[in-house]
Parts: structure tokens; sequence; C-alpha cells
């Protein structure tokens, strides 16, 4: 069994609490920050928070943070050792420590990636979900949060009361005008903890948006074997990612940043036009690969957009129902975008699962294809295609693959949504049903008429001749 790796530079000290640590985040923000502070120096030390599980801890802390980033391109793969974490907390082992560690006046930004379901929020409306069990929890015990909301007011809290400057709130999610919607989510909480308090949030701490596109995949067993074989080292911390980055932010921070600019990170006024072309073209057509190629039984992206049928699917979604409604951001070119966006998908060096992709959907479907599929209607179009997306999602929620095998659905609303399903037994029961479900589609959007009949007669496809059939027909119709 070959050596642990092992850090070889000491630390420098911490400037940043990020809450999140897992693949996505150790394969952009470590690895952009540790080029900054290579070019520019800076106390720019990542100190990482799990707020759930204990596994980045038991995998970065033996190694004192480091960690082992691995290139995965067409061509080959290349490997480098990442050095900006400076330690691992798990928040339910010591809450306390991970406020102290926040409130320190050395840390001057608080960045996330706590994934969709981490916000707390209804994904319909974007406002903090009262009823959440974190929430109730943490507004009865303020001091011994569960929730980033809880963790990052609890904070600020502290450092309003010490006299403190606030710290940047810089989330790196996948969500529409994110630096918003988490400063929304946030005031949401202060206001019911305390309205002073919300007060001094909303004028004093700044809510950059981002958005940040790499595609990592979940790191698996067969992953630490490969890299223990070629670099002579176990790094179970290690990522796998492709060669794409692009890290787009906001320019508003209280108290200075990293020179992320160093490392290639694009800093501009408004985020959204960014934000819009990745989520709705490269999340919206993830998610329709994902759903529809997992019930057409590939197990990757790159085996999915090896058939013709759905990379055909990708070009006509592009074309015909996603770009219309994208403003074109400044600098990019979307029809290139698009068709990098289909080289990046085809790479064989990156296993990305269908299965993976579609956790979490009635979190994701809002912003990646809802919000597409609302400007198409209200432009007078209906988009079949994304109508054809939507009804891949509710078949696979509803437990069944098309070999009557069960679906192993991990998503918040999981049995809530199984329970919509099997509440019907006609495709049009089944879709009316799951409109219902009012997280994730908004009333105006449910009852539209035009909406709920595509996605029925999608359905009804995929019900009666399977998904790979009915992708083929429909990008040849
Ligand atoms: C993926 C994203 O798992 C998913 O939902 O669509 O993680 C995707 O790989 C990243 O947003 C790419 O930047």
């Amino acid at each position: 069994m070959p050596d642990r790796l092992t850090r070889r530079t000491a630390p420098a000290r911490t400037g940043i609490v990020h809450l999140g640590p897992g693949a996505f985040f150790r394969a952009f923000q470590a690895i952009y920050t540790a080029e900054a502070m290579a070019a520019q120096g800076g106390d720019w030390g990542i100190l990482a928070v799990s707020l759930k599980s204990p596994t980045a801890r038991d995998q970065l802390e033996s190694q004192g943070g480091a960690f082992t980033a691995v290139e995965l391109g067409p061509e080959g793969k290349s490997a480098r050792v990442i050095e900006s974490i400076t330690g691992v907390l798990v928040a339910p082992e010591n809450p306390e420590a991970v406020i102290a560690a926040m409130a320190d006046p050395g840390v001057r930004i608080v960045s996330l990636t706590i994934t969709e379901k981490g916000y707390c929020h209804e994904p319909a409306t974007g406002r903090l979900n009262r009823d959440h069990p974190e929430i109730r929890h943490d507004l009865k015990n303020p001091d011994r949060p569960q929730s980033a909301p809880g963790f990052i007011v609890a904070a600020l809290a502290r450092r309003r009361a010490d006299g403190v400057k606030p710290f940047t709130v810089l989330t790196c999610d996948n969500l529409p005008s994110n630096g918003r919607l988490a400063r929304g989510i946030m005031l949401d909480f202060a206001r019911a903890r305390d309205h002073d308090l919300a007060d001094w949030i909303a004028a004093e701490v700044p809510f950059p948006a981002t958005m940040v596109d790499r595609i990592t995949p979940a790191t698996t067993p067969a992953d630490i074997e490969a890299l223990a074989a070629s670099e002579g080292y176990l790094d179970p911390a290690c990522v796998m990612h492709e060669p794409f980055r692009q890290w787009v932010i906001e320019d508003d921070f209280a108290d200075g940043r990293p020179a992320w600019e160093v490392a290639g990170a694009q800093f501009v006024r408004n985020v959204e036009a960014h934000e819009a072309m990745k989520l709705r073209c490269l999340n919206g057509t993830h998610s329709t690969l994902a759903y529809l190629g997992y019930l057409s039984g590939y197990e990757t992206i790159a085996e999915t957009v090896a058939d013709p049928a759905f990379a055909a699917l990708c070009n006509r979604l592009w074309r015909e129902e996603i770009l219309p409604t994208v403003p074109r951001p400044e600098g990019e070119d979307l029809p290139a975008y698009c068709a990098a966006l289909l080289d990046r998908y085809r790479n064989p060096g990156i296993r990305h699962r269908t299965w993976q992709i579609a956790m979490d959907g009635s979190q994701k479907l809002p912003q990646r294809i809802l919000g597409t599929v609302r400007d198409a209607l209200a432009a007078g179009r209906v988009p079949s295609g994304l109508c054809l997306a939507v009804a891949g999602w509710m078949r696979y929620v509803g437990g069944l693959d098309e070999a009557g095998q069960a679906i192993d659905v991990r998503d918040p609303l999981a049995a809530q949504l199984r329970a919509a399903s099997d509440s019907a037994q006609t495709p049009a029961g089944k879709v009316a049903a799951l409109l219902g479900v009012a997280q994730v589609f908004d009333p105006a959007l449910a009852g539209d008429a035009r909406f709920r009949t595509a996605v029925t007669e999608a359905y009804d496809a995929l019900a009666g001749q399977g998904a790979r059939a009915t992708v083929a027909a429909w990008t040849s119709a």
C-alpha cells in the first residue's frame, strides 16, 4: 500500500471560510486561489467547512489539506498537488468552532458550494423555506445552527456585536442571480431573528454573483487507485476534472479578495448574462441528457451523446429552444459555446454519470429548464424538446426504469414526487399530479394548457415507445 499524500508547503494564513468542500469546489476555487497566491501572495488560505459529513475532513486532515487535482483531457491526464486548503471542520461536531472561525477578523470571505438544496429555499420562488427542518431548528437554536443561512447569520451577528467588519458572502452555486438569491435568503433568515441585524446585513454585507463552470464528476475508488499507481501515493481527496474552466465574478467585496484574475477569472459588472448562458445551455442540456439518457440505459454523459440522436437533441435544443431565450454575454459567441459544450460532453476521459446529474432535480429544474420554457411560452413558442425533458424527469422520479427496475432517486422531495406519480395511473394524471408540486412548478406555468399538453404528450410517448425511440423521433421530426 503506497503512503498517503503529505503536505509540502506551509499553509497560508486563513482568509476564506468555505462551506461545502466537495469535488466541485476543489476543482475550481481551491485551484484558482492556489494560483492567485502563488502569483501574488496574500493571506487567502481556505478553511473548509462541511455542514453534514465528515468525509472531506477524514480525507484531507491527515494530508494537511493538500489534495491532487487530476485534469482528464481527450489526450490524457495530468496531476498536480493543490495546497490552498488550510484545514477542515465538520460543523455538526462543533458548531461553535465554525462560527468562531467565520467571525475571526482575518476571515474576509465566506464562500459557498452547498448545492442548490443547501440554501433551504423554495426553488419556484427563490425565497427561504421557513418550514425547512434545519431552518426551524436554527431559529430556535441560533448559536448551534445546522444550515448555511444559520451559520452565516450567526457569524455576521457576532462580527456586528464585536465591531468587526463583515465578510463578503460569495455564492458559487448553480442558481440564477445567485448573489441576489443568497442575499434574499440570508435576509429572510436574519429578519426572523432580529430586524436590526437584518438591516445591518442589508446595508453592509456584499453578496456578489458568480458563474462557475468546470465539469467535475464524483471521484471513484478506481480513480484513487489509478492515481496511486501513476503518482506513487494514496490520495482519497483527489478530484477529477475536465480541462475547461470558467469563473465569472461580480467585483463587489467588503475587504479585499485573492487575485483570482491571474488564474483567469473574469470580473464583470453583470454576471447574470453569463449565468443564464451556463445554466440554460450547459445545465439545461445536462439535466435533459441525464433523465432521457438514464432511461435509455446510458450510464454516462459521454455514452449518451455518442448516440447520434442525443447529439442531435442537444443541437436542436440549443438552436431552436434555448439560445432564443439567452442574451449574448459580452465576449461570448453562443453557437461556438454550444458546439464546445458538445465536445466537452464527448470527453472520453470524463465518466460523468447520468445518475449523478439526475440528483436533486426538484432543486435544479426551475433554473435549468423551466425558466427557458416560461420564456418560450411567453414568446408564443411551445418548446416541445424541453417539455420532453420535463416528461423524462417525471418518468425518472416515478422510480421505475424502462425494464421495471427501481431507480435510486436522490432528491429532497423524492417521497413527495413518488407519491404524486403513484397517485395516478394515466400519463395525463401523473403529469397533472407532478405539476401540482408547487415547490417546483409555479402555478402560472403549471396552469398553462400548452405546457401541460406538451408534457403529457411527451410522457405518453416515453411510456409507449421508450426514451431512446422518443428522442430519435423528436430529433428527426
Ligand atoms: C451538473 C453540474 O451535477 C450536475 O447537476 O450539471 O455539476 C455541472 O457538471 C457543472 O455545473 C458544470 O460546470
